[in-house]
C-alpha cells in the first residue's frame, strides 16, 4: 500500500514524480478547500512534504494523527516547529550539504554585482548610454573586510570565495570557532568595522530582525548589506528606510521577509540588488535535493536509518 504524504509547496516534476511513483499525494498547496481536504485525508497522512521557506503551524499538524515524518526540500527549517515534532515523535530531514556551493556562489555574486554595480553598468550599455560617456567608477573588493552572520557550512563557503577576492574575513556568531578569521562577540561592532555584512545564518524566531536599524546605522554610508539566508532576518521597513537615506551604501538581497512579495519601496531602490530567491536554483542543485527528499522518505518508510535527520 502506498503511503499518504501531505504536499506543502509547489514542487517540481523532477521531485513530484518520484514522490507519486511511491506514495500517493494529497496537493494542500493548490488545494482551494483546504479544510475540506484536511478532513477528507488528514487522518492517513503519514509524510509532508514541503518547501525550505514555507510555515506549517502546529494546529496543521495537529490534524494529522498518523504523522511521521516531514521531509523539507531546503536546508532551512525554520519554518517546521522542531520542537513539537520531537515531542510527537514525528522525524524531519532537511537537504543540507548539496546546496552550500551554489549558495555561497549567489552571496559572492551579489557582493560583485553590488561593488562593481555590474547591473546598472549591464543596463547602461543595452540603453546605449556607452555612446555618450563612460560608466562610473565603482569600488574594489580586495582589502575590504567582509563580516559573516552565521559562520555555518553556508558562510564557510562564503568566506573562502570572499578570500578568493583578497577580502578579509570577520564572522559573528554565538560561538566562537576554531577557525583562522576574526571572531566578533557583538553583531554591531563587526558592523561598525567591516564593508560588507553578510548574512548567511539560520531563520526563525532566534534571528528574527537580528539586523535592525541600529546594525544599519553601525554598517553606515561605507557598508553594503548582502542577504542570501532569510528575509525574516532583516528587518525589511529600516532596510528601505536605511538605502533611502545613504544610511548604507547598498545591498544584495535573495531572500524577502513576505515572498515572493517585494515592498514596491525597495524595488525602486537604486542601490540595491534584488534577486528573486534563486540561491540554491541550478539543474544540478535542485535534483540533489530532490533525491535526498525521496531518500529520506523512502528510508523512513522502509525503516533505514535517515540520511539527513534535523530530529
Ligand atoms: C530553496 C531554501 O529555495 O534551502 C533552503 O532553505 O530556501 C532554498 O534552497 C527552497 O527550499 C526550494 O524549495
Amino acid at each position: 500500500m502506498k503511503n499518504e504524504l501531505l504536499i506543502l509547496a509547489p514542487l517540481p516534476d523532477f521531485l513530484m514524480n518520484p514522490l507519486l511513483a511511491a506514495n500517493t499525494c494529497h496537493d494542500y498547496f493548490h488545494a482551494e478547500d483546504k479544510a475540506a481536504l484536511l478532513a477528507q485525508v488528514g487522518a492517513k497522512i503519514r509524510g509532508i512534504v514541503m518547501a525550505g521557506g514555507s510555515v506549517v503551524p502546529v494546529a496543521l499538524l495537529e490534524q494529522l494523527p498518523k504523522l511521521e515524518i516531514m521531509s523539507v526540500f531546503g536546508v532551512g527549517y525554520d519554518g517546521v516547529p522542531v520542537d513539537w515534532c520531537k515531542a510527537h515523535q514525528v522525524r524531519v530531514t532537511n537537504t543540507p550539504d548539496v546546496l552550500t556551493e551554489d549558495v555561497a556562489d549567489t552571496a559572492s555574486a551579489l557582493v560583485l554585482m553590488t561593488s562593481r554595480k555590474l547591473i546598472a553598468a549591464n543596463r547602461f550599455l543595452h540603453e546605449g548610454t556607452w555612446l555618450k560617456g563612460a560608466f562610473p567608477l565603482a569600488h574594489a573588493l580586495h582589502g575590504k573586510l567582509a563580516g559573516i552572520v552565521g559562520l555555518g557550512r553556508i558562510g564557510k563557503a562564503i568566506a573562502r570565495r570572499l578570500e578568493a577576492h583578497g577580502m578579509r574575513v570577520a564572522y559573528h556568531g554565538r560561538t566562537k570557532q576554531e577557525v583562522g578569521w576574526e571572531y566578533f562577540e557583538s553583531l554591531t561592532a563587526m558592523a561598525q568595522a567591516v564593508d560588507f555584512l553578510v548574512v548567511a545564518c539560520p531563520g526563525g524566531a532566534a534571528t528574527k530582525h537580528l539586523i535592525n536599524a541600529e546594525v544599519l546605522a553601525a554598517l553606515g554610508a561605507k557598508g553594503t548589506l548582502i542577504n542570501i539566508a532569510r528575509g525574516s532576518v532583516v528587518d525589511e521597513a529600516a532596510l528601505i528606510v536605511a538605502l533611502q537615506g545613504g544610511t548604507i551604501r547598498g545591498a544584495g538581497l535573495d531572500v524577502f521577509e513576505n515572498e515572493p512579495q517585494v515592498p514596491e519601496a525597495l524595488m525602486q531602490c537604486g542601490n540595491a540588488v534584488l534577486l528573486p530567491h534563486l540561491g540554491s536554483g541550478t539543474h544540478e542543485t535542485r535534483a540533489a535535493m530532490a533525491r535526498l527528499v525521496v531518500e529520506n522518505l523512502a528510508a523512513h518508510f522502509s525503516g533505514a536509518a535517515l540520511l539527513t535527520p534535523v530530529c
